[in-house]
């Protein structure tokens, strides 16, 4: 196995659990390399039932190691709780299994509460996140004054570093008209907590490159999706990463010639959760219906997810900004006994055809999607387990799929469990 990256071909959700999962198993190193824990997936391992956000799934398999890279922004308190709920269900989390990043972001409070600040309240600035800090930590990140993880193993040298963060944050709390944030109380915050994470760190670039020189199968495991990336994705309603697959490679500090595959995940219709454009977004029976056979609502929030016909155009684009070599097709069942499907092959706009989502806000929320309308089937694709278990139409709609986003489908999967899945090339 080359070593793989999966990412979401679309805006998240797309079923990367399963997939992961699926791939994890053959797998010597797991590694998150973007986000943080506004990503969540289920793991089922045997009898076993496994909800992570932060930590990569290897981390709960023997013999895998998990780690999160440099690209990820940690919330310790977070990272805590979950090695807390996953230990009470008798997975051991050591050393042995997880390594973080020394050079990691950390989220601290003050982030979570500007993230809801700013989708509560203040006016313009409300993009539907997921609650969790992530935007306001990489902002702190990029603007060189974060605490990462290893300031935690130099507790005499904090008091600058909060001091700096303090220099910020509290400019935007006098424009919030609120209280400043006490030097003392971030310092306990980050001292309170110190002991139960420093037992992970390490030279992650480091590790990883010894691995691969090693031979260890290394899976790269993207979060959300590549509709979401700050640069590529439908900017400004996007997350505060880069989320599509040459971030693999920054957010772990391997080179990118350490990636032999890319995977991307897509839905066989489209779904979103919070704000911004969705040019095949359906807001009638339709719609209802994809999201009720579905179950299209958030794994993090809970929030209902917004519903649309497959846009071909869009997963077009992913793949040529994620170089993806073939494609997992997740969900197929959810049209069955659909009497026509629609699927978008590109947009209009003034009059002009269009074969990708223009990078411009306004462009973005006029574009109209031109349709191909296939014939849907009568026959069940659920459970399918072979080719030859699929109705003719479905593998149609399956080619169509291929030809027009550029890409195979390499891999089917029909329903949630493990071996309902096909292997198509
Ligand atoms: P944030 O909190 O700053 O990242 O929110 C910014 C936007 O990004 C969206 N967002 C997501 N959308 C779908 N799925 C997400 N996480 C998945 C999940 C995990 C996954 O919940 O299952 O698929 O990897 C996710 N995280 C962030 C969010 O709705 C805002 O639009
Ligand atoms: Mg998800």
């Amino acid at each position: 196995m080359a070593n793989v990256v999966v990412v979401g071909a679309q805006w998240g959700d797309e079923g990367k659990g399963k997939i992961v999962d699926w791939l994890s198993e053959q797998a010597d190193i797991v590694v998150r390399f973007q986000g943080g824990h506004n990503a969540g997936h289920t793991l089922v391992i045997g009898e076993a039932v496994y909800k992570l956000s932060l930590l990569p799934s290897g981390v709960v398999r023997p013999d895998t190691l998990g780690v999160i890279g440099n690209g990820v922004v940690l919330d310790p308190y977070a990272l805590v709780s979950e090695i807390d709920r996953i230990t009470a269900q008798g997975v051991r989390v050591s050393r042995e299994n997880l390594r973080i990043a020394d050079n990691a972001t950390l989220i601290l409070s003050l982030h979570r509460e500007l993230d809801a600040l700013r989708e509560d309240g203040a006016p313009g600035t409300k993009i539907g996140t997921t609650k969790r800090g992530i935007g306001p930590a990489y902002e702190d990140k990029v603007g060189r004054r974060a605490i990462r993880l290893m300031d935690l193993s130099e507790l005499d040298t904090l008091a600058p570093k909060i001091e700096r963060l303090l220099a910020h944050h509290n400019a935007l709390r006098r424009g919030f008209g609120l209280p400043e944030f006490s030097p003392d109380a971030i310092y306990e915050e980050l001292a309170g907590i110190a002991d139960r994470v420093l037992p992970y760190q390490d030279t992650v670039w480091h590790l990883l490159d010894e691995a691969r020189r090693a031979g260890k199968r290394i899976l790269f495991e993207g979060a959300q999706g590549a509709l979401l990336d700050v640069d590529h994705g439908t900017y400004p309603f996007v997350t505060s990463s880069n989320t599509v697959a040459g971030q693999a490679a920054t957010g772990s500090g391997l080179g990118p010639g350490a990636i032999g595959y890319v995977l991307g995940i897509a839905k066989a219709y489209t779904t979103r959760v919070g704000e911004g454009p969705f040019p095949t977004e359906l807001h009638d029976a339709v719609g209802e219906r994809i999201g009720e056979r579905g179950h299209e609502f958030g794994t993090v929030t809970g929030r209902k997810r917004r519903c649309g016909w497959f846009d071909a155009a869009l997963v077009r684009q992913t793949v040529q900004t994620s170089g993806i070599d073939g494609i997992a097709l997740t969900k197929l069942d959810v049209l069955d006994g659909f009497e026509e499907i629609r699927v978008c092959t590109g947009y209009e706009i003034d009059g002009t055809r269009l074969d990708h989502l223009p990078a411009s806000q306004g462009a973005q929320a006029r574009v109209t999607p031109v349709y191909e309308t296939i014939p849907g089937w009568s026959g069940t694709s659920a459970g399918a387990r072979s080719w030859a278990d699929l109705p003719a139409q479905a593998i149609k709609y399956v080619r169509r799929i291929e030809e027009l986003i550029g890409a195979p489908v390499a891999l089917l999967s029909t329903s949630p469990e493990r071996d309902d899945t096909i292997l198509m090339h």
